[in-house]
C-alpha cells in the first residue's frame, strides 16, 4: 500500500507529458507533480514491523532537543542558546531497529544515531530534526526531506512563537499526512490564555480537538507546570502495531488525496464536455463568412485572369492539353492563390481558435497542434483544386442547350452548302441532258446567280449563327475560378472540421484514461483508532473514509496488503 502514491504519481506523470506534447498542458505541469509528496516512513525501512516515526518540529530556540534529551533521558541532543543549535538529524532509536533506507539524497554525516536498550521506546523512533525557520538553508533542505517519513509530528512551540507564519503554511500544506501532537514548551513562561489561543489557532487547520500539551523544560521546572510525562504516554500508547500500521494507510490515503487534488485541475485544460458540440457548428458559421469574404475580395482578380486563360493564343486549355501542361497548369495556380491569399486563409482560421480557446479555455496549442496538420493539407490543395476547376469549365463552356445549338450549327454549316451544292449540281447535270433534245433547258444566268447566292446563303447563316451561340471562354473560365474557389474553401471546412472531431475525442479518451487512473477503490477509515490517535489527525484525513478515495490499486496492491475498509 505504502507504495501507491510513488506508483500514481508514475502514472499521472505518464499521462502528463503525453498530454504536454499534445499541447493539453503546460510544459510547469511535470515540475509541481514531482514536488508532491509520495515518501512515507515505511520506506525507511526494509521489514514491515517497524516502529513508529516521531518528529520533533519546530522554529529555532523552541526547546526540541531539550526534549529530545528529555525523551532519552540523557543529553544526546546538543541543545544550547546558540541560534540555530541543531545543524544534523539526530535519531534515537532502540538498537534493535535498523534503519535501512535514509530519505533520498540525504546526506549520511547529516546523520546522528543514537541507539538505546528503553524497552519503553522500543516500538518509538524520535527523531530531532533542525528548525524549519532556519536563515540556514540547509536546515530547511533536511526538514523538507524527513518530514514525509514521519508518522507523528511532535510540533512545538513557545509562547511567544506560536504565532509563526512559516509554520503555520507548513502545518497546512502536510496537516493531513501525519498525525500530529502539540508542545508548547518554555512554559515556564507561559500564560492559559496563550495555550487557549494556540487551541482554536489549530482549529483552522482542521484539527479540531487537538492535542497540546505544555511543558517547561528548564533546568528548575515550576511544580505542575509540565505535562512532558503526559506527552510521553501518548506516545508510548501509539506505537502499537495496528495504530502504526492504520496510521501509514490514513498517510498513504492522504498522498493519494493530494495527488488528487493537484492533477484535477489538469482536467479543466481539455474543456467542458459540451465544449465540442458548439465548436463544430461554430467553426462551420466562422469559415463561411470568412469564406464569403475572401470570395468577394477575390471576384475582381478572377475577371482578370478569366480573361488570360480565354485568349486565343496559347489559352487556359491549350497550354493545359499541351505536352508543358503539368508546368503551365502549376505556375497558373500558384499566380492565381498568391501568399495574401493564403495569408487570408491562416488568419481566419487563427481568429478561430483565438476565439474559441478564450471562449472554451481550451489552450491554443491543443487546438493548433490538431487542427494544423490537416488544414496545412487542404491548404495545400487550394491551387490545385481551382485549376481543376477552370480546367473542367474550359473544356465545358455554358451550358448544355447551348453547347447543342452551337454544336448543331456547326454542323448545318457544312451540311447546308453540301446540300446546297447537291441541289445546283443535279439541276446542272439535268438541264445538260436535257439540253439535247431541247435547248431552252439550259439554265440561264439567272440560276447561277441564284444558286451562288444560295449556296452562299448555305454556309454564311449557320456559320454566323454558330459564331454567335459559341459559350463564352472567358465566362467559362471566371465561372471555374469561383467554383473552384468555393470548393476549396469548403474543403478546408470539411477537413478542419474533422480535425475538430478528432479535438473531441482525444479530450474525451484522456478524460476516461485519467479516471482510469483513479478507478478502484481504496480507502481507510479512523473508526478503530483509540481516541488520542483520532484527536492527531487532521479532520481532511478522519473525512477520507467518507468521502472514497479512488485509486488504481489493481495494478499497484497486488503485493500490498489490502486497506482496512
Ligand atoms: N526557560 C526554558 N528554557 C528552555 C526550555 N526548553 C529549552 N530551553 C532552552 O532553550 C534553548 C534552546 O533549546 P534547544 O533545545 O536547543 O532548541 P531547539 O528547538 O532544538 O533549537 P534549534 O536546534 O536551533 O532548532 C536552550 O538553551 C534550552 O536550554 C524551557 O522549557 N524553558
Ligand atoms: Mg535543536
Amino acid at each position: 500500500m505504502s507504495e501507491l502514491p510513488a506508483a500514481q504519481q508514475q502514472a499521472l506523470a505518464h499521462w502528463a507529458s503525453d498530454a504536454i506534447t499534445a499541447g493539453w498542458l503546460p510544459e510547469t505541469t511535470l515540475d509541481n507533480l514531482q514536488d508532491a509528496v509520495v515518501a512515507a516512513p515505511s520506506h525507511l525501512f526494509k521489514t514491515e514491523s517497524r516502529p513508529l516515526v516521531v518528529g520533533l518540529f519546530g522554529g529555532t530556540g523552541v526547546g526540541k532537543s531539550t526534549l529530545l534529551n528529555r525523551f532519552a533521558g540523557e543529553a544526546i541532543a546538543r541543545a544550547s542558546a546558540e541560534r540555530p543549535t541543531s545543524r544534523d538529524i539526530t535519531v534515537y532509536v532502540h538498537r534493535s531497529i535498523s534503519v535501512d533506507n535514509l530519505p533520498d539524497n540525504f546526506p549520511m554525516h547529516k546523520m546522528r544515531t543514537s541507539l538505546h536498550g528503553n524497552e519503553h521506546y522500543k516500538h518509538v523512533m524520535f527523531i530531532d530534526m533542525p528548525d524549519f525557520d532556519s536563515v540556514e538553508s540547509a536546515n530547511r533542505d533536511l526538514v523538507d526531506a524527513w518530514l514525509p517519513h514521519l508518522d507523528v509530528v511532535v510540533y512545538v512551540v513557545s509562547p511567544d512563537r506560536y504565532r509563526d507564519d512559516q509554520g503555520w503554511r507548513l502545518l497546512l500544506t502536510h496537516a493531513t499526512q501525519h498525525a500530529w501532537l502539540f508542545v508548547m514548551n518554555h512554559w515556564d513562561r507561559g500564560e492559559a490564555q496563550q495555550l487557549e489561543d494556540f487551541r482554536s489557532q489549530l482549529a483552522g487547520a482542521g484539527l479540531a480537538d487537538p492535542m497540546v500539551f505544555h511543558t517547561d523544560s528548564s533546568a528548575q521546572p515550576l511544580a505542575g507546570a509540565d505535562q512532558f510525562d503526559a506527552l510521553q504516554q501518548v506516545i508510548q500508547d501509539t506505537a502499537d502495531h495496528s495504530v502504526i500500521k492504520k496510521l501509514a494507510d490514513i498517510g498513504v490515503v492522504a498522498r493519494l488525496k493530494s495527488l488528487k487534488v493537484l492533477s484535477e485541475p489538469w482536467l479543466s485544460n481539455l474543456g467542458a464536455e459540451d465544449t465540442f458540440a458548439s465548436l463544430d457548428s461554430s467553426w462551420s458559421s466562422h469559415w463561411q463568412k470568412h469564406s464569403h469574404t475572401i470570395e468577394d475580395s477575390m471576384a475582381f482578380k478572377f475577371s482578370q485572369f478569366a480573361e488570360q486563360f480565354a485568349e486565343p493564343k496559347g489559352s487556359w486549355l491549350k497550354r493545359f492539353r499541351s505536352d508543358n501542361a503539368t508546368a503551365t497548369k502549376k505556375t497558373s495556380a500558384d499566380t492565381l492563390i498568391d501568399s495574401a491569399v493564403l495569408s487570408q486563409l491562416d488568419n481566419g482560421l487563427a481568429d478561430f481558435i483565438n476565439q474559441q480557446s478564450q471562449s472554451l479555455s481550451l489552450p491554443v496549442a491543443a487546438i493548433k497542434q490538431a487542427v494544423g496538420e490537416p488544414y496545412a493539407r487542404a491548404r495545400r490543395d487550394v491551387g490545385s483544386t481551382v485549376s481543376s476547376h477552370v480546367e473542367k469549365s474550359l473544356a465545358l463552356p455554358g451550358n448544355a442547350l447551348q453547347r447543342g445549338l452551337h454544336k448543331t450549327l456547326g454542323v448545318l454549316s457544312v451540311l447546308l452548302p453540301l446540300a446546297a451544292m447537291g441541289w445546283i449540281a443535279y439541276r446542272v447535270v439535268f438541264a445538260f441532258a436535257e439540253g439535247g433534245s431541247n435547248p431552252a433547258a439550259y439554265l440561264g444566268s439567272n440560276f447561277a446567280v441564284n444558286g451562288g447566292l444560295l449556296l452562299a446563303l448555305s454556309w454564311l447563316l449557320p456559320t454566323f449563327l454558330s459564331s454567335k451561340t459559341r459559350p463564352s471562354q472567358v465566362r467559362a473560365a471566371q465561372r471555374g475560378l469561383t467554383l473552384g474557389l468555393q470548393a476549396a474553401l469548403k474543403n478546408i471546412e470539411d477537413t478542419t472540421s474533422s480535425a475538430f472531431s478528432a479535438l473531441s475525442s482525444d479530450s474525451k479518451e484522456r478524460r476516461s484514461s485519467y479516471n482510469l487512473l483513479w478507478q478502484t477503490l481504496a480507502t481507510t477509515d479512523a473508526e478503530n483508532l483509540p481516541e488520542p490517535v483520532k484527536r492527531m489527525l487532521a479532520s481532511e484525513v478522519s473525512g477520507v473514509s467518507h468521502r472514497e478515495l479512488d485509486v488504481r490499486a489493481n495494478t499497484h496492491t497486488s503485493t500490498d496488503s489490502a486497506p482496512e475498509s
